[in-house]
């Protein structure tokens, strides 16, 4: 398990479970007993709704005015951790984007998850993540199709990282503090 995210770590080629076929292994923010993960709440606001209709992948955006130091120091990419609704069970798998969606071009940085689950609508709810590493940077990638690819492997390789006992203890922990 890679322990801290350090930009040396980036860009090293994948081992053991993160073999990848074009970019970096994740980097693990969250270490047991040493690292808090970070939390990020708030209401589900809705974002552009291209997430959902363009790339098959809805995302729940979070406000991110409470959060502009925080903001500045995490850098934008895609990060993978746990999620819950309403501060309640059950805490799901997720994905999420930090930056400004350059593919799209937007005009503000957004905090935007995907969880890995079928739901039908989370606006409007509480939404609570929990940030344990970080898969990549954020990249302008030339088509939808090629986003959707990449958004493909991000899922994979979160999947992989989250059954690591680190993150599974980390889980369990944060399910005993909710409803
Ligand atoms: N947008 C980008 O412009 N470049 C990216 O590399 C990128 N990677 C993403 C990876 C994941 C797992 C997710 C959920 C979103 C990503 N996005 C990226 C954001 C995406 O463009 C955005 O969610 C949709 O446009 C809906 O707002
Ligand atoms: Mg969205």
């Amino acid at each position: 398990m890679l322990l801290r995210y350090t930009s040396e770590l980036v860009g090293k080629q994948g081992s053991g479970p993160f073999q990848r076929r074009v970019s970096e292994p994740p980097v693990f923010l969250y270490q047991r007993d040493q690292t808090n993960p970070i939390l990020l709440e708030g209401t589900v606001l809705r974002g552009y709704q291209r997430g959902r209709q363009l790339l098959g992948c809805p995302t729940a955006n979070l406000s991110v005015e409470p959060y502009q130091q925080l903001l500045q120091s995490l850098d934008c990419g895609i990060y993978f951790g746990w999620a819950s609704l309403q501060k309640k069970l059950p805490v799901y798998r997720t994905v999420v984007s930090v930056g400004w969606n350059p593919v799209f071009e937007n005009d503000q940085k957004t905090i935007e998850a995907h969880l890995m689950a079928d739901l039908e609508d989370f606006y409007g709810q509480h939404l609570s993540l929990l940030l344990l590493g970080f898969i990549r940077r954020e990249f302008k990638f030339p088509s939808v199709p090629a986003l959707e690819a990449a958004i493909a492997e991000d899922k994979w390789v979160a999947e992989k990282a989250l059954e690591l006992e680190d993150c599974i203890v980390c889980k369990s922990e944060w399910e005993s503090t909710l409803g």
